[in-house]
C-alpha cells in the first residue's frame, strides 16, 4: 500500500519543490482545511444537529440565509482570525470585509470565501462546498507607511491569486486546491481526520460531450448561449455532430469537480431577467478560484467576451457571467460572442 501523502505533506513538498508556498501561506491553508473540516462535520449531521433550515436573516445578497451558511462562515472566521497569516477576510457572507483585530498577530494574505455554495441543496442532502481564495495584501508604495487593510485591497484580478481551491462536501470530503502548480485533489480521512492526496496534476479533457446550465432559463438566455445550446440539444443530427448529455447540480462546487474529474463544460450567462447584473455569480470568491482551478487543470474559463481571470474587480460583491471547463467547448461558446 502506498504510503499516504497528507496535506501538510504536499504542501511543504511544494513548497521545498518550488517555493511557491512560503510558511505563512502553507499555514494559511491548513488552517482553512481544518476550518472544512469542521464544516463537513456540521453538515453530515444535517437534521440531528439541528443545522437545516433557514436563519432569520438575509446576506449582503439579499438572499434568506441557511443556517448552515453562518455556521460555515463563523467557522472561517474563528479558525483564522488568530492564525497569524491573514491580514483580512472577505465573504458572500457579510457585507463588509473583516479586518483581524489588531490584538491578533496580522499575517500579509487576504482570503476570501463562498462559505457553503449550492445553500438551496442543503435541505435536500445534495452536495454542497466551501469555495476559497487567497490574494497578497498590496504592499504600501515606496516609503508610505503601511495602511490599514481596506476593502480595495481585495479588488485585484484573479490572476493575483495565490491559492484557490474548494471543499465539496458530497459523498466524500474532498479538497480541492491550486497554487500555480497544477490541481490537488485530497479526500477526507475521516478515521485519521485527515486529507489525503488522491489526485494530483488534474487535466480536464478538451473535448466533452457533457454541459451544466440552468435549462429553465432558456428564454431569458442571450443569442450566442441560445444557439451554443440549441446546437448541442440538436446533437449528431446538427452541426456538432455528437449527442449531448446535460446536467445541472445547482451547486457551483458539485458541478466543476465533475468538469475537473471527467470533462465537461459549466455556463451560468447573463440573463434578461436582472438585465443590469452581467451574472448571478460572484466574480471574487466564486468564478475567479474555480477559474484559476480550471486552467490549472487545462480548461478554459470566460466572461463570454474575456478571461474571467483577467476582469478588473470594481467591488467586492460583484458578478459575472461564467462559461469555463473543456477548454474546446468554452471557445467554441465564447466565439459564438464575439461573432455578434
Ligand atoms: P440556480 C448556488 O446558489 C449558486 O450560487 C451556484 O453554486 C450554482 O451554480 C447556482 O447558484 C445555481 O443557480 O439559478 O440554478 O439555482
Amino acid at each position: 500500500m502506498s504510503q499516504k501523502i497528507s496535506l501538510t505533506r504536499y504542501l511543504v513538498e511544494q513548497q521545498r519543490a518550488d517555493g511557491l508556498i512560503p510558511s505563512q501561506l502553507r499555514l494559511l491553508l491548513e488552517v482553512v482545511a481544518r476550518a472544512c473540516k469542521s464544516i463537513s462535520q456540521a453538515v453530515n449531521k444535517g437534521a440531528l444537529g439541528g443545522v437545516l433550515g433557514a436563519a432569520e436573516s438575509e446576506n449582503v445578497q439579499g438572499e434568506i440565509q441557511k443556517k448552515l451558511d453562518i455556521i460555515a462562515n463563523e467557522v472561517l472566521i474563528e479558525a483564522n482570525e488568530w492564525g497569524g497569516h491573514l491580514a483580512a477576510m472577505a465573504s458572500e457572507e457579510m457585507d463588509s470585509i473583516y479586518v483581524v483585530p489588531n490584538r491578533y498577530p496580522q499575517g500579509e494574505y487576504l482570503l476570501l470565501f463562498d462559505p457553503l455554495d449550492g445553500s438551496s441543496n442543503i435541505d435536500v442532502n445534495v452536495s454542497i462546498g466551501t469555495i476559497f481564495s487567497v490574494l497578497k495584501k498590496p504592499e504600501p508604495a515606496t516609503g508610505e507607511p503601511q495602511q490599514d487593510v481596506s476593502e480595495q485591497d481585495f479588488l485585484q484580478a484573479g490572476s493575483q491569486q495565490v491559492a484557490a481551491g474548494y471543499c465539496v462536501y458530497g459523498p466524500q470530503t474532498t479538497l480541492v486546491l491550486t497554487v500555480g502548480n497544477g490541481v490537488a485533489m485530497f479526500t477526507l480521512d475521516r478515521e485519521q481526520g485527515s486529507f489525503v492526496l488522491t489526485q494530483e496534476n488534474v487535466r480536464i479533457p478538451e473535448d466533452t460531450k457533457e454541459f451544466a446550465i440552468n435549462m429553465s432559463n432558456m428564454r431569458h438566455w442571450d443569442t450566442p448561449v441560445k444557439r451554443y445550446i440549441d446546437e448541442c440539444l440538436e446533437g449528431k443530427d446538427g452541426p456538432r455532430g455528437k449527442d449531448f448529455n446535460m446536467r445541472w447540480i445547482a451547486s457551483m462546487v458539485a458541478d466543476v469537480h465533475r468538469i475537473l474529474t471527467r470533462g465537461g463544460v459549466f455556463l451560468y450567462p447573463w440573463d434578461k431577467r436582472e438585465p443590469e447584473k452581467p451574472g448571478k455569480l460572484r466574480l471574487m470568491y466564486e468564478a475567479n478560484p474555480m477559474s484559476w482551478l480550471v486552467e490549472q487543470a487545462g480548461g478554459a474559463a470566460t466572461n463570454g467576451k474575456e478571461r474571467i481571470l483577467d476582469i478588473p474587480p470594481t467591488k467586492l460583491h460583484q458578478r459575472v457571467s461564467v462559461i469555463l471547463g473543456s477548454k474546446n467547448e468554452v471557445e467554441r461558446a465564447t466565439g459564438y460572442h464575439s461573432a455578434l
